[in-house]
């Protein structure tokens, strides 16, 4: 066994971080475009307008659930003297067709984008699509479909309306699945024939962690997370059901944020502490994709008097309309222990673990783990017997051009070398039906942790700086070439 003669190679990018061009044509202010700048150490920070005093501040971004002091009666606002990168991001929106041109001298089999929600209704809530947000992406997936190269698209990546959070509270609020749905019935009916794979929301499970960045909440509760988990899987299986009556050839799959998490000790309780929190973001595909609420939340839920605002269609739609197929974010794995005395501990992008002696940790903490892929793709195809898709892995460092015009990343290469390498033995080995494999930030965009430019990714090194400054010249890294091969050679050129 090896990988499929279909199988979809390729890369993956998120509007609010690639596109750049944040008020252009018509788009609306998303909740990603009042999101600053931050780094490893300093947190990006939401800013914020009280319209009737004038005063402004900013509170940070990633806090935990019931932690944020977002202050009442202020918005989030774009405040001067603030550096916002979903502003100008990479320039995607004037760069694609070179761009798209560079993926195709890769070999892609397929592109992972997303359409930002305010290009097509600027305010979420509007009467009519904005027609020139429409043209845009359409000109993009003609564009793709010139090389033939099969777009898969991101619904919400980390970004909403800001104007849903403001009148409506983001996710919590039912409001949203009726307005989701439209936007997403809305695009599948004027791409039809030009997109069929989609995803409805990236790393769902990610309200967990930033109740703002996946849900649009400000000051969020356990009470608003779990609603806001609840509208978006209602919201997602009237997608599944929308995209299957617009096309029979629609695909919507979930996206899940992966957490690869082992004990630190053989302390039983340490696998314990593994299995729960496991479970806290297994909960999200066992939703979206296994169709139903599994006990463990619905005893968590009864526990903590946690009441959702529900009605009982809307487990007949989760049941009939589950994922068509589950897709993951997977980069690293983590540590965990209830003897945190006893390790040291290591970053993540929103949350950090307990260092593994048996692995080595990039300068923001992820570490590389060579059994990762196919430890993941083992738990999830156990679980679900459905077509699973790695729709993000990769390596975030801080490239140099050298004297020669170069970009040597070796180190990038041989990240990639060992997780497509574990990917391959998931298929060869363990015989799991894997459709395709996208890696994060194919083309250098804005780092969505801590906003920072110098934290690249791509194949492709793009001049821009930490403070927006360079000539966006696109250069083709070593990895460029290196991943060209892996594509010809369907994965055995390594
Ligand atoms: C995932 C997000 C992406 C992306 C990636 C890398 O969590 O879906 O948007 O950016 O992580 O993380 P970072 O950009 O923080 O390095």
């Amino acid at each position: 066994m090896s990988f499929k003669k279909d199988f979809l190679w390729g890369g993956a990018t998120a509007a609010n971080q690639y596109e750049g061009a944040f008020d252009v044509d018509g788009k609306g202010l998303s909740s990603a475009d009042v999101v600053t700048q931050g780094s490893y150490e300093n947190p990006r920070k939401i800013t914020w307008k009280n319209p009737k005093t004038g005063e402004t501040g900013y509170v940070p971004l990633s806090m935990d659930v019931d932690q944020m002091n977002f202050p009442e009666n202020a918005v989030p606002a774009v405040l001067d003297g603030y550096y916002y990168p979903s502003h100008k991001a990479t320039d995607f929106y004037h760069h694609y067709r070179e761009d798209i041109k560079l993926m195709a001298e890769m070999g892609f089999k397929c592109f992972r984008m997303s359409i930002n929600w305010t290009r097509i209704f600027p305010n979420g809530d509007d009467e009519e699509p904005n027609e020139k947000g429409l043209k845009f992406y359409q000109s993009v997936f003609e564009e793709l479909q010139k090389y033939h190269i099969e777009p898969l698209v991101t619904l919400s990546h980390y970004e909403m309306p800001l104007n849903l959070t403001i009148k409506y509270g983001g996710w919590k609020n039912r409001k949203l699945i009726y307005l989701f749905t439209r936007y997403a019935e809305t695009v599948m009916k004027r791409y039809k024939g030009l997109v069929k794979y989609w995803l409805t929301f990236n790393e769902i499970n990610a309200l967990n962690f930033s109740g703002y960045m996946a849900g649009g909440i400000l000051n969020p509760t356990s009470q608003d997370i779990a609603q806001a988990a609840h509208n978006q899987f209602v919201a997602s299986a009237l997608t599944v059901k929308a995209g299957h009556e617009i096309d029979p050839y629609n695909q919507v799959g979930q996206m899940l944020a992966f957490t690869a998490e082992y004990p630190y000790t053989c302390d039983p309780a340490d696998q314990i502490k593994v299995m729960n929190d496991m479970h806290s973001s297994l909960f999200y595909s066992d939703v979206q994709t296994g169709g139903r609420y599994p006990e463990y939340k619905i005893a968590e839920y009864k526990r903590n008097g946690i009441k959702l605002d529900d009605c009982p269609e809307d487990y007949d739609l989760l049941k009939e309309y589950s994922a068509d197929f589950l897709s993951f974010s997977c980069y690293s794995s983590s540590t965990t222990t209830v003897h945190k005395d006893q390790a040291a501990t290591t970053g993540g992008n929103f949350v950090a673990g307990v260092k593994n002696p048996y692995l080595k940790s990039s300068e923001w903490g992820w570490q590389t783990d060579p059994c990762v892929l196919r430890y993941a793709l083992n738990v999830l195809w156990d679980r679900y017997h459905k077509p699973l898709w790695i729709v993000e892995n990769g390596l975030g460092a801080r490239d140099q051009v050298t004297e020669d015009g170069k970009i040597h990343d070796p180190y990038r290469i041989d990240y990639l070398q060992s997780n497509i390498k574990s990917m391959k033995e998931a298929v060869d080995i363990d015989g799991i039906d894997l459709m395709g494999y996208e890696m994060w930030g194919c083309i250098d965009l804005v780092s969505a942790g801590t906003g920072e430019m110098s934290k690249r990714y791509g194949f492709v090194y793009v001049d821009r700086d930490d403070q927006g400054n360079g000539s966006l010249k696109r250069i083709p890294k070593d990895s460029f070439y290196w991943y060209k091969k892996v594509i010809a050679s369907n994965g055995e050129d390594l």
